[in-house]
């Protein structure tokens, strides 16, 4: 497939290509591919969905239109500003949102005027993404789970991504199993607590909400002025799920002190001050919505999805990296980028298992400061 024809025939469907002054690859997702289309007085974004791991690329779009209007409705209701409130979708001129190329699903965005961070050492920074995620669940809190298509099924399941591990043992289709030995076991011994939060869920003891699933801190749109936490952006995977791993998965990214694929993991550990900063954030937006139950698993949020996303990269790169696929690029510096990611992540379960303690103390303080009543909720 020639790209650069693709870009040009999508470009087609949404603006007049004779105004376009430059089209760049934009941005760090793993998953996507994004452009940022250029004018002289705008810009846009192009995203090509990333089809193995989205199926339905129209229950993405139909989740992410539901979503925005929804969000957006609410804000104007509240007298505020809508226009950084959420993504906004582009229709191409016959009114679609999305276009379809040579079979492959493509999408456009308003280009939000502010910034993301892959990572920060900035407690107030770090303070504001705990705010955004918080925000999210509260703009959507009324909007009632069933209305989403699950796109991904079991995305947060972790016995289930555990499985998908074992599964790939077993067929080892690219012989790279003898790499893998110490991590497996590292996950192994620790498979009886992937369940804590699943169970949690499954009993109706931790509701089920509408939440964002992937909060690592690129996936949060910054002012460039102020470093104001504006929204949530990366809305494909937001489904059913819980609270817990929205809290955990900034975390894992957000306060760890390297990023997530540093080979020298001696580098890999927690920033203490940045989980203090984020959980005041969260929870001061959270506090009259989260549950006494919520609270208690929110350590163990932070704890299981990084175990989770160490099991997904160790999975995919048993499998020979389909799903965090690798860039031409990428293939020749880094080709065992998923294995060292993996390593990564394994590390920093690690540390937050050595940090247990003074992370749980950490919430602890911050429910007093921010005037939580334990005593007044449910369990
Ligand atoms: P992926 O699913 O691959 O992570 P994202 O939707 O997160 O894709 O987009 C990748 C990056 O592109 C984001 O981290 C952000 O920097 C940038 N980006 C995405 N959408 C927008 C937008 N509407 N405005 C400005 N930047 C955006
Ligand atoms: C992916 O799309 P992006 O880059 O924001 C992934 C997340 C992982 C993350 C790890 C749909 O996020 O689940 O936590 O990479 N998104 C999907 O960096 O799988
Ligand atoms: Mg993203």
């Amino acid at each position: 497939m020639n790209y650069k024809r693709q870009l040009n025939d999508v470009i087609k469907e949404y603006f007049n290509p004779s105004k376009v002054v430059d089209v760049k690859p934009y941005g760090g997702g793993l998953i996507n591919s994004t452009f940022i289309v250029e004018f002289p007085d705008t810009s846009y974004i192009l995203q090509k969905v990333n089809e193995y791991v989205f199926q339905s690329p129209i229950g993405v779009m139909y989740n992410i239109s539901l979503i925005t209007n929804y969000i957006r409705k609410k804000v104007i209701y509240e007298g505020k500003n809508y226009r950084n409130a959420t993504l906004t979708l582009i229709q191409t001129i016959d009114g679609e949102n999305f276009a379809i190329c040579d079979g492959e699903y493509w999408r456009c965005y308003t280009c939000i005027d502010g910034i993301t961070y892959n990572s920060t050492s900035d407690a107030e920074v770090f303070y504001e993404a705990g705010r955004a995620v918080g925000e999210f669940q509260l703009l959507l809190d009324g909007f009632h789970p069933k209305l989403l298509s699950d796109n991904i099924k079991n995305f947060h399941n972790t016995p289930y991504r555990y499985e998908m591990l074992i599964n790939s043992i077993k067929a080892n289709t690219c012989n790279r199993l003898k790499e893998c030995y110490n991590e497996i076991l590292f996950i192994a011994k620790r498979k009886d607590q992937l369940d804590i939060i699943t169970k949690a869920l499954d009993s109706g003891s931790i509701p089920k909400r509408v939440v964002h699933n992937d909060t690592k801190l690129n996936n949060i749109m910054f002012s460039k002025h102020d470093n104001h936490a504006m929204c949530l952006i990366d809305l494909d995977t937001v489904m059913k799920g819980s609270l817990v791993y929205d809290y955990g998965d900034a975390l894992r990214v957000g306060a760890s002190t390297a990023k997530e694929d540093e080979v020298d993991l001696s580098k890999v550990t927690i920033n203490l001050t940045l989980v203090k900063a984020f959980t005041k954030g969260f929870l001061e937006t959270t506090k009259d919505i989260i549950t006494l139950n919520e609270i208690n698993l929110l350590y163990h949020g932070y704890y299981i999805i990084t175990l989770e996303l160490g099991m997904r990269f160790l999975t995919d790169y048993i499998d020979g990296d389909k799903y965090f696929a690798l860039t031409k690029d990428l293939k020749k510096t880094r080709p065992k980028i998923n294995l060292e990611r993996a390593q990564n992540q394994l590390k920093l379960v690690m540390e937050i298992e050595n940090n247990y303690h003074s992370i749980k103390q950490i919430i602890d303080d911050t429910l007093i400061e921010i005037g939580y009543e334990r005593k007044n909720q449910n369990e």
